[in-house]
Parts: structure tokens; C-alpha cells; sequence
């Protein structure tokens, strides 16, 4: 059986591409909401449907598993997708305690770079109320970098500007680690790292994603060997046209270089 990743966009990208290293042998179904991208900016209950959709649609492939690899309906939708269906989902979120204990050794503060939604929601508020110096964390919506990946800009020359701007009511020195907590975020680490001190770190979440899966299908015994072969569906359409699969490819390759 096959392993279904599902993201707004084309960010999931960034968390199959770590699965692919841990489990390179199984089967996979790419799902991109590109109808509704993005999803930061609109509100909840339409985003929820969105993905209450999309997961319908994945559940009739008959998947093993399903992985949200959106940071977005993760803190929108995984509890209640747990609920509906009996194959495990596996979410992503914004990696932030592994920022903050790290920062508790330089002393610098953390900055999350996030969807507005993700932010807003009550997920990532009480997960920064829990810890005891939630005065370090401080956060920022992205939604241009969602535009950004969507388009396939990925020039300093575009990114660069768009995020001196955005990061501009900040100190940056300040900073030690930065939370990339929005699953199209990894394309643009490196012009993330421009702006920040020589030693920050930029961290995401989907290692942490792909070894989990790995463990739970290990877990369950339900590890295949199978031939490591990707279908892609926009918003329920199966992908077959060679331009539009061979643009797939590209964003995933680009990630062997970036990462
Ligand atoms: N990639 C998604 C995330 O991780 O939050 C959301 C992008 C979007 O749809 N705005």
C-alpha cells in the first residue's frame, strides 16, 4: 500500500523528500491542494473543508498512512482527521522546543516563520505558553514566500528584498535560531541565512516527521519493498502531463541541493 503526503501546495514537497531518504522503497501519492492555494490567509471552518477533502480523497487510494505536510491543517485539522479515520496521521509542526533548548546554550532568541493561521491558532499559542521563557520566542507570518515557492521564484534577487522588508521590525542579531514552520519554507533557507548572524541556525520540522513515520510503519509491521515511485494529484487529478510531472521532479531535486 501506498503512503500519501498532502500539503495546500507544493510545500509537501519538502517533507516527502525527507521521507524518501528514511523509506526509500515505498510508494507514495503526492496530494496538492493547488486549486486552494494557499491556505494561511483564509479562514479556518473553508480551510478545514479543504482538507477534509483532500484526505477523503486519499483515504479512497487505500493508503497505509497519511502525512500533513502542511504546518497549517496540521494545527487546523489533525486531531479531528485522527478521529475519522483508523490509518495514522502524522502531522507537522513548527520544531520549537528543539529552538528553544538550543537557545538556552546561545542565549540568543528564537524566531518562528510560520503561515498567519498557524500562528493564530491555538496549537502554537499553548505550545509557546508552555514553556517557561515564552518571552524568547518571537514569530512572524511569511505569506509571500507561499507566493514565492508557488511560482517557482526562488531568486535572491526576488526573495532576499521581500524578506529584509518583512524581517525589518526586528533586531536580527538577536537571533539564534529560526523556526522554518511552514512546509514551503526549506526552499528559501538559504536566503533566510543571509540576513542572520553567521551562526544561526534555521531548523524545520520534517526530519522529525519522516523518522516518525518511519517508526510507526515499522511498528506496525508494515514496511514494504516497493519500487520508490511518486503519484502526483492536483486537488484530485492525477498528474500526467509530462511538463507538469517533470516540474514536480525539478522541486523535489532542488531540495538535494538546497538542504
Ligand atoms: N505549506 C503550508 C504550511 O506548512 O503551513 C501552508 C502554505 C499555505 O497554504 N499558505
Amino acid at each position: 500500500m501506498k503512503i500519501g503526503f498532502f500539503d495546500s501546495g507544493i510545500g509537501g514537497l519538502t517533507v516527502l523528500h525527507k521521507a524518501l531518504k528514511f523509506l526509500p522503497n515505498e510508494d507514495y501519492i503526492f496530494y496538492a491542494d493547488t486549486i486552494h492555494v494557499p491556505y494561511g490567509e483564509k479562514p479556518k471552518e473553508e480551510v478545514k473543508q479543504y482538507i477534509f477533502d483532500s484526505i477523503d480523497f486519499l483515504a479512497k487510494q487505500e493508503v497505509k498512512a497519511v502525512v500533513i505536510a502542511c504546518n497549517t491543517a496540521t494545527s487546523i485539522a489533525v486531531d479531528d482527521l485522527r478521529k475519522k479515520y483508523d490509518f495514522p496521521i502524522l502531522g507537522i509542526e513548527p520544531a520549537v522546543k528543539p529552538a528553544v533548548q538550543r537557545s538556552e546554550e546561545t542565549r540568543k532568541k528564537v524566531l518562528v516563520l510560520a503561515t498567519r493561521l498557524t500562528l493564530k491558532e491555538e496549537k502554537f499559542q499553548n505550545l509557546v505558553k508552555s514553556l517557561d521563557n515564552d518571552d524568547i520566542v518571537e514569530s512572524l507570518p511569511l505569506p509571500g514566500l507561499v507566493e514565492f515557492a508557488e511560482e517557482s521564484e526562488f531568486s535572491d534577487e526576488k526573495v532576499v528584498p521581500y524578506l529584509r522588508e518583512a524581517l525589518s521590525q526586528f533586531d536580527l542579531t538577536q537571533f539564534g535560531t529560526v523556526v522554518l514552520g511552514c512546509t514551503h519554507f526549506p526552499y528559501f533557507k538559504s536566503c533566510v541565512k543571509k540576513l542572520f548572524a553567521d551562526d544561526v541556525e534555521i531548523i524545520d520540522g520534517s526530519i522529525g516527521t519522516a523518522k516518525n513515520l518511519k517508526r510507526i510503519l515499522e511498528a506496525k509491521n508494515q514496511i514494504d519493498n516497493g519500487t520508490g515511485t511518486i503519484t502526483f494529484f492536483d486537488s484530485g487529478q492525477m498528474i500526467e502531463d509530462p511538463e507538469t510531472l517533470s516540474n514536480y521532479k525539478k522541486l523535489l531535486g532542488i531540495l538535494d541541493d538546497n538542504l
